[in-house]
């Protein structure tokens, strides 16, 4: 227990189900009020000795209990008892059935877990702890069932109803009600229990398997959107085919449906045949969504698809091995969205999210290992090292083993653990045997958090023509065991030829380490860590020139991307410096030639340049620079756009033109490639502030056929300072407002505008129509946005953005604790910054700690934050 009273869950107190629910039977009659849920679940006790004379407990929160029956006879009071986390039901036989009637009423339910309306509809939402908000049950991932579910509610209001599986049958009834029962004859974890009802358009489509199984496709979104839903069709086919393509599996059930609501606390969710999905992540039109949302949606429905097997046909035996299902599913989506777009653009993108905001989440308060070792609420833990670091180690694992023997690795995992509740040792023990190679040491990064440094220095013998690297690895955990790192490593000489090293692949696993390459034959610029091998640190000193030669001709693109962020993070300190001492600010030529290079190069993969041509992000510079200077910070990132726009007019202006086509929207990686270079062209153009560049942004807007220029357009405008971008954001709303999800943009562009009125205007917008504090998709485009978007000024030195956060984080945790807790991180990632800023968070995490009526949610975040 916590000094709140709240029970902390360990890892080490696992012990099996003393019952399991062979067969499960739901009847949900959903009337105006309420919703009455009858549940008759067919139990065993299990053979174990400790289940021997064991009560039947079964969880179930929120609910209003009507009646028990144990093999059909009602039980009195006396019988069983309650309390507000479950019902017991002490003397029961060894085989028995126990039907249980609830009322539950979700048109109150806003913590948007468990059975809930989202604008007219019902939707559920069960993992993790969301089944026992709709019944009494044993809800726990290590119990599986077959479900059979019979739904009957008012024909008009609700037309549409939903369950998983197969349609058994469909009845009308009196009173304009109908009634239909779904049968899943797979066994499933009740996480993966849903149910749907409501108003809803669909589009239909089939798959034809390898096997020559046809399997029916729906997709169900509101009516207006339903022509919206033809992307995430082609995706799931696509995903579908990959899958039975890379990991030799099929889809099991005769139906796949997928339904787009836009109340959800998560991006989508994984229930078996029957996905929800949150509406920004599914639908999807050119006047809509951006490339970056239809890449989305393809790497959503593909996750959702690939927990089929890993998720769903093999889940997890207790919510500690969260990071296996996601992390294994997260490293099969990036592989597929990897197969589709630009893999470089792709990787670069996993990539920065793992050193921007995983490192954070590993340098906090809240750093964790991927499993966790307790818990007090595990919805807490969704979080970036769950799926990101964890989709890492599955890649580093390949890496290891090489891309064949992971695929044998996980084909013989599918085979051997299908229909089971597994745990970590399960999959590293079948690729131990599979592999043929001990992995005790690289189980380590399951166990143990924070991201592992490696510091390197390399030292070349001209006369004996050999390479000596050193290696040291360390952790800000001293107490933990070094990791099992590999590290993919090349070599580029003076004029960016590749050179020949004798291995590519250098496994650091001790503290220290030395390693040897000889006939080298000139000195070698050292390409470490290619393709991010690992989610470490490495420190190692190259010079500038050795960045510029990398930058411009290292055949692994990730570390070109790499060099020209660490040359540009370099380069930003030193101006930070210079104008704390009041020097002028000036931008070395070397930097503006090889960015000439770039701009200028015949590009084969469009999209890859403009990443290249990016500078690090502000919440990238604030993790990975020594000192955090905000001020300066915000002078110096302005004063470097300027610099490069004025230097480089001309060139920006070609690249703008050259990749400007004025040609029907397609969503492939060319098209897309041209149009985020000829955005970043603009935006830094917009940097002048000059009339022209202002014209071609105005032009772009009413010229534009797709939301990437739209909104390439309106940020080069609100980037502009002279610009008068007010009365042009008030036309965009008027122009969106009937659509939610440009609404989301709209929210989204308001709060990443880096200007002195940035924080007072996220206030305002918090009154504005626009926003609605119930909805999650509103909350995390206005607050989580600015946060994470717009650092510089959440930061602002009298610390009011952070009073002004805590006070939301209250007010949201009191209807959804859930996403209270998601906004609330912003609070804990203060380690970076300087003694007076971090005590004006602490007051506010100390002010969330002092509410009363705390949830668990919000309690575990913020004490564990201070
Ligand atoms: N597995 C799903 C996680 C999820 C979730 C977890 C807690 C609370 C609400 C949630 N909604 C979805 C989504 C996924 O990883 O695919
Ligand atoms: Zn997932």
């Amino acid at each position: 227990m916590t000094n709140n009273n709240f029970a902390v869950v360990y890892a080490k107190d696992y012990t099996p189900p003393h019952f399991t629910i062979n067969s499960t039977h739901l009847h949900f009659d959903i009337l105006d009020q309420e919703t009455q849920v009858t549940a008759k679940l067919q139990i065993s006790r299990s053979l174990t000795p400790q289940a021997k004379n064991q009560p039947l407990v079964l969880d179930g929160k929120e609910l209003e209990l009507k009646s028990v029956k144990l093999n059909q006879r009602e039980l009195s009071t006396n019988e069983y008892s309650l309390d507000p986390d479950s019902l017991t039901v002490p003397n029961i036989p060894d085989q028995f059935t126990l039907e249980t009637q609830v009322i539950i009423k979700p048109q109150e339910n806003t913590s948007l877990s468990g059975l809930y309306k989202t604008d007219n509809n019902l939707c559920t939402q069960c993992e993790s702890h969301g089944f026992r908000k709709i019944t009494y049950f044993l809800d726990r991932p290590d119990v599986l069932s077959q479900f059979t579910v019979t739904i009957t509610a008012d024909r008009k209001q609700y037309p549409i109803l939903l369950a998983n599986g197969n349609l058994l049958s469909k009845d009308h009834l009196e009173n304009n009600r109908h009634s239909v029962t779904w049968h899943d004859p797979s066994l499933k974890s009740a996480y993966l229990f849903a149910l749907v009802a409501g108003n809803f358009a669909v589009i239909e489509d089939t798959f034809t398997t390898l096997k020559n199984r046809s399997v029916r496709l729906q997709i169900y979104a509101d009516p207006k959107n339903i022509e919206q839903c033809h992307h995430a069709m082609s995706s799931l086919k696509a995903a579908m085919r990959w899958e039975e393509l890379n990991y030799n599996s099929e889809y099991d059930l005769d139906m796949y449906m997928v339904v787009a609501i836009n109340d959800f606390n998560a991006g989508a969710m994984e229930n078996k045949g029957l996905n929800i999905f949150n509406s920004d992540y599914l639908l999807a039109s050119p006047d809509t969504a951006t490339d970056n949302d239809y890449m989305k949606v393809t790497a959503v429905i593909g996750h959702e698809y690939f927990h089929n097997w890993t998720g769903n046909r093999i889940t997890c035996r207790d919510w500690f091995q969260i990071g296996w299902k996601e992390g294994i599913t997260t490293f099969r989506e990036q592989q597929f969205s990897e197969d589709q777009f630009s893999r470089a653009m792709q990787r670069i993108n996993q990539i920065k999210l793992i050193r921007s905001r995983q490192f954070a989440e590993d340098s906090s308060p809240l750093a964790h290992p991927i499993r966790l070792q307790s818990y007090i609420e595990v919805a807490n833990f969704y979080t970036l090292t769950v799926y990101y670091k964890s989709a890492e180690v599955a890649r580093m694992l390949q890496t290891i083993v090489g891309p064949k023997v992971f695929r044998e690795i996980m084909t013989t995992f599918f085979i051997k653990f299908d229909g089971q509740a597994v745990t970590f040792e399960d999959f590293l023990n079948t690729a131990a045997t599979v592999a043929q190679i001990d992995l005790t040491q690289f189980k380590f990064w399951y166990d143990q958090k924070g991201t592992p440094e490696v510091t390197c220095e390399s030292c070349y013998d001209k006369t004996k023509k050999i390479l000596t690297l050193k290696m040291q690895q360390t952790s800000s955990f001293p107490e933990q065991q070094p990791f099992y790192i590999p590290i993919l490593i090349g070599a580029i000489d003076i004029n960016g030829q590749e050179i020949n090293l004798q291995h590519n692949l250098l496994i650091c696993n001790q503290s220290q380490q030395e390693f040897k390459f000889d006939n080298i034959a000139s000195n070698p610029i050292l390409s470490l860590a290619r393709n991010f091998s690992a989610p470490i640190k490495i420190n190692y000193h190259h010079s500038e020139n050795e960045l510029l030669q990398l930058m411009l001709h290292d055949s692994d693109p990730v570390n070109r991307w790499h060099a020209a962020q660490e040359l540009l993070t370099n380069l930003i300190a030193e101006l930070c410096i210079a104008y704390r001492n009041q020097e002028t600010l000036t931008l070395k030529q070397s930097i503006i030639s090889a960015f000439k290079i770039l701009l200028e190069e015949p590009n084969s993969d469009a999209a890859f340049t403009a990443e290249l041509l990016q500078l690090p992000s502000a919440g990238f510079l604030i993790e990975n620079m020594a000192t955090i200077d905000i001020e300066a910070l915000a002078q110096v990132l302005k004063y470097l756009k300027q610099a490069i726009a004025q230097q480089l007019k001309n060139e920006l202006f070609i690249c703008y033109t050259k990749n400007h086509k004025l040609l029907p929207y397609t969503i492939d990686a060319t098209a897309i490639g041209e149009r985020a270079l000829k955005n970043t062209a603009l935006m830094y153009l917009s940097n002048l502030d000059e009339q022209p560049i202002i014209d071609l942004g105005l032009t772009q807007l009413k010229t534009a056929n797709n939301l990437t220029d739209i909104l390439g357009g309106l940020t080069a405008l609100t980037n502009a300072t002279s610009y008068a971008y007010i009365e042009l954001l008030e036309t965009y709303y008027h122009k969106w407002q009937g659509n939610h999800n440009l609404i989301n943009k709209w929210l989204t562009l308001n709060a990443t505008i880096a200007n002195q009125s940035a924080f007072a205007r996220i206030q305002q917008l918090t009154q504005h129509p626009a926003f609605n504090i119930k909805n999650p998709s509103r909350v995390l485009a206005l607050l989580r946005t600015f946060t994470e978007a717009n650092p510089i000024y959440f930061h602002q030195a009298d610390g009011a953005a952070y009073e002004f956060l805590a006070t939301k984080v209250l007010e949201i945790d009191s209807f959804n604790p859930q996403l209270a807790a998601s906004v609330g991180l912003a609070l804990t990632r203060y380690s970076k910054f300087d003694p007076k800023r971090q005590l004006l968070i602490k007051q506010q995490i100390a002010r969330i700690l002092k509410q009363p009526n705390l949830s668990k949610n919000l309690f575990e975040i913020a004490s564990k934050a201070l």
